[in-house]
């Protein structure tokens, strides 16, 4: 049966707002849960990640996670010890407890963020699979890294299953020419979560999450089998955003691998 009740986590944040207004219409009740108060909704639930006692509570009797709760961004390895490794152990540990079926883990680009970016136009060279191995850009790409193992782990171990969408860029509009082959519309977002909630026998499976983009870098075969039908494509914003902005130049770190400029190690951090 199709999930009914979904606890979504980081409920208080950019992509959690956006799936607050759009998931409603595919039939899902939300229950909320962020570290921060969520604008509007006074019933949701404030708590870390690590208050296990409340991360209990609020999966208790959920039909699936929706895990989006974490720091987005490189930040100071500790932080991201305490609320993407550890938080992210603690979420799954709670639903191994209460007995939850299943989990869709807002993993990133920043994953495989080393990896070096197809040419634009791409010619002959292909998409970049969905099982090229790992090479995280960041703290916070390595915390995605070990979330998408872990998510292995638990399936192998105690049999929940997990969807890990390594997310692209998914904002109301593109706003740089590299969001132009990442970008997810918050409507193919939605579009994709609902998959990842609904399909069967998924096991573990990982997906690339981005709309069907003419400047694609990446292979969506693993989400369009899931039941994902993209229907957005950047392309319509290319033109200003080049004229802005020029073509990428691959010869610029910043443009050379997919994960941009996580990549070009901001020396504030103690790398
Ligand atoms: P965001 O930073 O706007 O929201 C994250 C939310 O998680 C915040 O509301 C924050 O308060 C909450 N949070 C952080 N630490 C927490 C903790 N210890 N306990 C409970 N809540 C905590 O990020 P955004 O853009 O909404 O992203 C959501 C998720 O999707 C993140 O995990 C991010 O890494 C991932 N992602 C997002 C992408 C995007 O394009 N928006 C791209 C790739 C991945
Ligand atoms: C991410 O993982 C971040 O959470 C998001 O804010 C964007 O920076 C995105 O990647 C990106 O690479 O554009």
């Amino acid at each position: 049966p199709a999930p009914r009740t979904v606890l979504l986590t980081g409920a208080a944040g950019g992509l959690g707002t956006l799936m607050r207004e759009l998931l409603p219409s595919y039939g899902y009740e939300l229950r909320l849960f962020d570290v921060q108060p969520v604008d509007g909704a006074p019933e949701a639930i404030t708590a870390d990640l690590n208050d296990t006692a409340a991360l209990r509570e609020a999966v208790r009797g959920a039909d699936a996670v929706l895990h989006l709760a974490g720091i987005s961004l490189e930040a100071p390895f500790e932080k991201i010890l305490a609320a993407n490794i550890q938080g992210t152990h603690a979420l799954y540990e709670a639903v191994r407890q209460e007995g939850v079926p299943r989990v869709v883990f807002a993993s990133s680009n920043h994953a495989v963020g080393f990896t070096p970016r197809p040419p634009q136009p791409r010619g002959d060279v292909p998409l970049i699979p969905v099982d090229t191995p790992r090479r995280p850009d960041t703290f916070y790409g390595l915390s995605k890294s070990f979330g998408e193992d872990l998510a292995q782990l638990y399936w192998d171990l105690h049999g929940i299953e997990t969807v890990s969408v390594r997310i692209g860029s998914c904002f109301p509009e593109p706003t740089s020419v590299r969001m132009l082959s990442l970008w997810m519309s918050p409507a193919d977002g939605a579009r994709l979560f609902h998959a990842a909630l609904t399909a069967d026998g998924v096991g573990h499976t990982t997906v690339y999450g981005s709309s069907a983009n003419t400047r694609l870098w990446w292979d969506l075969s693993s989400a369009r089998a899931l039941g994902y039908e993209s229907q957005d494509d950047s392309e319509p914003y290319a033109a200003k955003l080049v004229a802005e902005q020029g073509e990428p130049d691959l010869s610029d770190p910043e443009h050379a691998y997919v994960g941009g400029h996580f990549c070009t190690r901001p020396p504030q951090w103690p790398h």
